[in-house]
Formats: structure tokens, C-alpha cells, sequence
């Protein structure tokens, strides 16, 4: 069974550094009679902190790791020297990741750039020494503040947006081919319907350091919007892909039927899904020969209503004019 790494939803407990104490040190020396109070601040508690990363594209990362504690302050010490701070915690989340408190779902803030950081738990202010509480009239004060506490609370990650491109067939069309040729996923392939068990995403590498992201899906069968197969609970992982993918077979009986099966399917799952960019890619068209290919191009032209190409994963052939035209379309 292939693992999905297409984690959109993760639920984790986040906790600050508690503040260190302030020192309640009294300076003795051996030939100063008072020394008076030296006790530095405790330092700050660590922060939990989130951080946009234009690189990361799931929730992967932070599916085994349930719990981020930022360190405690150090303790106030001797000669007014303050303790150190605790270390920051850093979470990384893709753009589009949207946080929330789990118990009142309400949401915290959402992170939509690159670098951008936002404090989730803020550490606990280390407390003062007790050289500061000194007075005329209290000239050697024996007490210090408490570093404050720590704050905790469980939140939970969503992302908004996940991929750009959609793949969206029949079992056995290719989808998971054309993702591992287009992308360095490396998602199960065999030559049986419902491989692809849960989702996986890949990035595909466009010219100039450009990339877009592609969503390889399970095989979406007539009767998935009511529970056949395995389509319907998948279909929400395309459902914020901007552009879908359809990919056809050139050994289908049918393909103008195929298509409309599938388009019949995303419109009873959701309406909207028709609001997206579509394009037809006709796969393994190297089991076409060449006049083959110029029959059925004859009969595409006519029975298609969207725009179509010929694409082999098993050859390379068409594949970067899919990648342009798709670039083309995400940039529209
Ligand atoms: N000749 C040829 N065969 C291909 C091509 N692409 C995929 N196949 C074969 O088609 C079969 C199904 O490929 P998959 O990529 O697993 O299909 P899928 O759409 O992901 O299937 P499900 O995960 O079951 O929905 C495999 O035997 C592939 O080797 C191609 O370009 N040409
Ligand atoms: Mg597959």
C-alpha cells in the first residue's frame, strides 16, 4: 500500500519556555562590609514560533512529531548577570497554512509568506533580580520575582491551499506514472485499478526555478460522488487544486465518454469543481502508431470540447508541451 505524503490537517501541542528566576543574590567580599544585593534577571522563556517556508508544500513533516516545547530562561546569577534566554522553537509550515486553537477552533492567524513568523506561545518574562527592588529605606532586599510561566495550548494546522495541478482519471490511466516522470515523487505504479490508495503530492520543475505542484489522486470510478470506489472521500484533496488534469487512455473505447463520466462525477461531488481550468491529456500514446494517432486526432478534434494533448509517460513524448501549456494555464 503506498503512503501518502499528503497531510493536510495535523493537530499538535505547542509550549513556551517558562521565565528563569531573578537572582536574589547579596554581594560579600571580604573587606566590604555591606555588599548590598547583586542578583541578576532570569532570562525569557523560549518562544514557540511559526515560519512560512515557500519550500515545503504538506504537513508531512510534522505528522510524527506531536509535541514542541521552546527551553526554559536561565536563572538569574551573582553580579547583576542576567540569565540566558531560553531557545526558540521554530515550527515551518507551508504558505496558505492556517492555525487554529483546537478546543475553540477559532483562528489563531494564518501564514502566507515566505519567512513570515508569528508567535504561537509566547515564553514566560524572566523575573527580576533583587538589586533592582533596592531602596533608600531597603537597602538590601532578600527577595527577587519569579521568572513568569510558561503558556501552553493544542492547536491545530490546516492548509489552504495545497497543490496547483489535480490528476484526475480512471484507475489505471497513468496518473501515478505521469507524476513520478514530471516529479521526483516516487508513488506505487502496477498494472492493476486502485493502486494509489491515498494521495501523494510531487513538484514539478519548471524552467527558471519556477515549480508547481501536482496531486496525484486514486482512480475516480462512475458512482464515486455516492461512495463507489474509492473517489469520493479523495475528491476533497482536489478540490483546491486550481487546475485539473484529466488523463484519458488512448486505448479507451470511449474517451469522449470517459471524460464526461468523470466531469459527471466532480459536478455531483461538488459544483464548483467545474469552475476550475481543465485540460485533457490522452496517456500512453505510444501504444498509438502514427496513423493511429492521426485517426483519432481527426475524431478528438470534433468530439472533444476542451483542449487536449498527447502525452507518454513510457516515451517523454508530449510532456514538456504539458508542462507549458499547464504553466501557461496556473499563470492565467
Ligand atoms: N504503455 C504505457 N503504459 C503506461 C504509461 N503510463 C502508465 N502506464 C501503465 O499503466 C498502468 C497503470 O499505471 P498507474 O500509473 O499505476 O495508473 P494510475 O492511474 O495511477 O492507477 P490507480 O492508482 O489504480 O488509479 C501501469 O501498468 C503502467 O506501467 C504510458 O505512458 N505508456
Ligand atoms: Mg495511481
Amino acid at each position: 500500500m503506498t503512503e501518502g505524503n499528503f497531510v493536510d490537517y495535523v493537530k499538535i501541542y505547542v509550549a513556551s519556555g517558562k521565565g528563569g528566576q531573578g537572582s536574589a543574590h547579596l554581594r560579600r567580599e571580604k573587606f566590604v562590609e555591606k555588599g548590598g544585593p547583586d542578583g541578576g534577571d532570569g532570562g525569557r522563556g523560549g518562544h514557540v514560533i511559526i515560519r512560512g517556508n515557500s519550500n515545503l508544500w504538506t504537513l508531512y513533516h510534522l505528522k510524527f512529531k506531536r509535541h514542541f516545547k521552546a527551553g526554559h530562561g536561565e536563572h538569574g546569577s551573582k553580579s547583576r548577570s542576567t540569565g540566558a534566554d531560553g531557545k526558540d522553537t521554530y515550527i515551518d509550515v507551508p504558505l496558505g497554512a492556517v492555525i487554529r486553537d483546537s478546543e475553540t477552533k477559532e483562528v489563531i492567524f494564518e501564514i502566507t509568506d515566505n519567512g513570515e513568523e508569528k508567535i504561537i506561545c509566547e515564553g514566560g518574562l524572566g523575573g527580576r533580580g533583587n538589586w533592582h527592588f533596592k531602596s533608600a529605606t531597603r537597602q538590601t532586599p532578600r527577595y527577587a520575582q519569579p521568572g513568569l510561566p510558561l503558556q501552553e495550548r493544542n492547536i491545530t494546522l490546516e492548509l489552504k491551499v495545497l497543490a496547483d495541478v489535480g490528476l484526475v482519471g480512471f484507475p489505471n490511466a497513468g496518473k501515478s506514472t505521469l507524476l513520478s516522470v514530471m516529479t521526483s515523487a516516487k508513488p506505487k505504479i502496477a498494472d492493476y485499478e486502485f493502486t494509489t490508495l491515498k494521495p501523494n503530492l510531487g513538484i514539478v520543475e519548471y524552467r527558471d526555478f519556477q515549480s508547481f505542484v501536482m496531486a496525484d489522486i486514486p482512480g475516480i470510478i462512475e458512482g464515486a460522488a455516492e461512495g463507489k470506489g474509492l473517489g469520493y472521500y479523495f475528491l476533497r484533496h482536489i478540490e483546491r487544486n486550481s487546475t485539473l488534469l484529466f488523463l484519458i487512455p488512448a486505448d479507451a473505447n470511449d474517451i469522449r465518454k470517459q471524460y464526461d463520466i468523470l466531469l459527471d462525477e466532480l459536478r455531483r461531488y461538488n459544483p464548483e469543481m467545474l469552475d476550475k481550468d481543465r485540460l485533457i491529456a490522452i496517456s500512453k500514446s505510444d501504444l498509438l502508431d502514427d496513423e493511429l494517432k492521426a485517426e483519432l486526432k481527426d475524431e478528438l478534434d470534433k468530439s472533444l470540447p476542451i483542449d487536449y494533448l498527447f502525452i507518454s509517460s513510457a516515451t517523454q513524448q508530449g510532456l514538456l508541451e504539458l508542462k507549458d501549456k499547464l504553466w501557461e494555464i496556473l499563470n492565467n
